[in-house]
C-alpha cells in the first residue's frame, strides 16, 4: 500500500536526555538529506540500515539541533517502510522545532498509532500484536507485562492455534459429508460432530477465562472492605498494604471517608477501598461516609466482609450481607489473636461465601485471605504458567460470540435441521476468530483499537 510520508516526536513532552523523532514513508531519507549535516561524509546510497550518524539538522543556514540519525530500510524498519529517527536534546523546543522543520519539508504530522498500524497494513504484525504493543506500553504490572511481551511476539498460544485449526479441520469434513452425501449422514456423523463442537467450546470457555484473569492482571480487582464499626476493617487495609495507611483507633465510626490504594495480594492486585463502617447514624459526616461505602460496595468485584464476633453474624451484619447480591465476597473473622471463633459455626453461617479467620493487627494469616482470593478468581492455570498467551477483553468478547455460533450447531443438531445450516454457524464462529488477528476484521474496529495509541508510536 501506498502512503505518505509521516513524522511525530515519539517521546514523551517534558525535559528528558533526548527526544526522539519518528518518519516513515517513502523518501524518508531523502528528506533527513536536504536537513541532516553530516559530521563524517557519508551518502544515502552507501549508508546501512541501523547505524547512528552524528551531525547537524540545518536549514537555510540556521543550526535546529545536534543530533543522532538513524536509518532503517525498507523491510527492515518498525513499519516495514523506509525510515528515520533523529535523536535530539530532550525538552519540549529541540524536538518541535526538528519536527516542524520536517512538516514544513512536506511530512505530514502522524495520527496517535499510526506507525504502528502500518506495521500491521504490511504486514508485519497481526492486529493482537499490535494491541500487544500498546498494551505493554501501558502495562502497570510485572505478570501483565509479560502477557504482553508474549503476544507481542507473535506467539497466540497453542491453545488459540488448537481451537482454530480444529475449527477448520471440522468444517472441511463437514462439507465433505455434504458434497458427498451417499456417505449419508448417519448417527455416527451427528455424534462426531457433536463430541468436536461440544470440545471446541470448552476450550473456548477456557480461553475466555483466561482472558477475564489477564484483565485482573491488567486492572486490578476492585474491593471493598466492609463491615460494622470498630471491627478492624482499617486495620485490616494498613495490614495489606503494610503501612498505616488508615487511621485505627477502638474509637466506633473513626473512618468518615474512602481510602483507596492498591496491593498485591498472592501476586493477585487488589485495587482496596476502605470503608466507613456501616451503622445507623446522626452525625451528618458519618452519614455521608456510609453513603460513599454503599457505593464502592456496588462498584466492587470483591467484598472483604470483615467481622469480629464469635457468635455469629448479628441483625444489622445480616441487613450488609442481604445486599451483596451476586457479588463475590470472602468473610474475615478478625482478631483471632483475642476472639475465640468456632469456626464450624463461623462457616456455616457464612456459607456460601469463604471464611478466613486472621488477625489484622498482629498481621496473622493474611496468606490464607490471598489463597482464598486466587481461588475465587484464578482457574489456578495462567498464574502458574506466565508464558501462556492471554487475549484481552476484545478476544474475549470474539470468543463469546463464536461460543454462541457453536451453541447454534449444537441447536441445529437437536432440530435435525440440514448440515448446510451447521456449517454456516461454524463458518461463522471461523470468521470471528480471524477478528482476534485482524485477518477478518472491520476499518472500523481497526480505528478504535488504534485510537488509543499514542503520537509516535
Ligand atoms: N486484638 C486485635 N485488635 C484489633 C485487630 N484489628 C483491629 N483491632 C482493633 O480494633 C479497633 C478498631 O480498629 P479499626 O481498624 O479502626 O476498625 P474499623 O473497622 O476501621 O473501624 P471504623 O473505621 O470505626 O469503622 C482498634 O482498636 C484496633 O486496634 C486484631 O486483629 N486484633
Ligand atoms: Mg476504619
Amino acid at each position: 500500500m501506498d502512503f505518505p510520508l509521516i513524522a511525530a516526536i515519539a517521546t514523551p513532552a517534558g525535559t528528558g536526555g533526548i527526544a526522539i523523532i519518528r518518519l516513515s514513508g517513502e523518501g524518508s531519507w531523502a528528506l533527513t538529506e536536504k536537513i541532516f549535516q553530516a559530521k563524517e561524509p557519508f551518502s544515502l546510497k552507501t549508508a546501512a540500515g541501523f547505524r547512528l550518524h552524528y551531525g547537524h539538522i540545518v536549514d537555510g543556514g540556521k543550526v535546529y539541533d545536534e543530533v543522532l540519525l538513524a536509518l532503517m530500510k525498507e523491510n527492515q524498519s518498525y513499519t516495514r517502510e523506509e525510515m528515520a529517527e533523529i535523536q535530539c536534546h530532550g525538552g519540549f523546543l529541540a524536538a518541535r522545532r526538528v519536527l516542524e522543520l520536517l512538516l514544513a519539508h512536506g511530512a505530514k504530522l502522524a495520527q496517535p498509532g499510526e506507525f504502528t498500524k502500518r506495521a500491521f497494513f504490511n504486514g508485519r504484525i497481526d492486529l493482537s500484536q499490535a494491541e500487544a504493543v500498546i498494551e505493554t506500553i501501558k502495562a502497570m504490572d510485572e505478570k501483565d507485562l509479560d502477557f504482553s511481551l508474549t503476544r507481542l511476539k507473535g506467539d497466540k498460544g497453542r491453545s488459540f492455534l488448537k481451537i482454530r485449526d480444529d475449527l477448520v479441520a471440522l468444517i472441511a469434513e463437514t462439507e465433505a459429508v455434504i458434497d458427498f452425501p451417499e456417505d449419508g449422514l448417519d448417527d455416527t456423523v451427528a455424534d462426531t460432530i457433536q463430541r468436536r463442537v461440544k470440545s471446541l467450546i470448552e476450550e473456548m470457555e477456557g480461553e475466555i477465562r483466561k482472558a477475564e484473569e489477564g484483565k485482573i492482571y491488567r486492572q486490578g480487582i476492585a474491593t471493598a472492605i466492609l463491615g460494622k464499626t470498630n471491627v478492624g476493617k482499617s486495620s485490616l487495609m494498613n495490614a495489606l498494604l503494610s503501612e498505616e495507611r488508615a487511621i485505627v483507633t477502638d474509637i466506633p465510626g473513626t473512618t468518615r471517608d474512602v481510602i483507596e490504594d492498591t496491593v498485591l495480594l498472592s501476586g493477585i492486585p487488589l485495587k482496596i477501598k476502605d470503608t466507613a463502617g456501616i451503622r445507623e447514624t446522626e452525625d451528618p459526616i458519618e452519614k455521608i461516609g456510609v453513603d460513599k461505602t454503599r457505593e464502592a460496595m456496588d462498584k466492587a468485584d470483591l467484598i472483604l466482609f470483615v467481622t469480629d464476633r464469635d457468635d455469629g453474624f448479628d441483625a444489622e451484619e445480616r441487613e450488609i450481607m442481604a445486599a451483596f447480591g451476586g457479588k463475590k465476597v470472602i468473610v474475615v473473622c478478625n482478631k483471632s489473636d483475642v476472639v475465640r471463633y468456632d469456626q464450624d459455626k463461623m462457616k456455616a453461617a457464612a456459607a456460601p461465601y469463604p471464611v478466613v479467620f486472621l488477625s489484622a493487627k498482629e498481621k496473622q494469616n493474611l496468606d490464607t485471605l490471598g489463597e482464598t482470593v486466587q481461588a475465587l478468581f484464578m482457574a489456578g492455570e495462567i498464574s502458574q504458567n506466565s508464558d501462556e498467551w492471554v487475549g484481552n477483553l476484545r478476544h474475549k468478547e470474539a470468543f463469546l460470540r463464536a461460543k454462541s455460533h457453536l451453541q447454534e450447531v449444537l441447536q441445529s443438531q437437536e432440530e435435525r435441521m440440514p448440515l448446510d445450516f451447521q456449517v454456516i454457524d461454524l463458518r461463522a464462529a471461523l470468521e470471528i476468530l480471524g477478528e482476534i488477528d485482524g485477518v477478518t476484521i472491520s476499518m472500523e474496529i481497526i480505528d478504535r483499537i488504534f485510537s488509543e495509541f499514542c503520537i509516535g508510536k
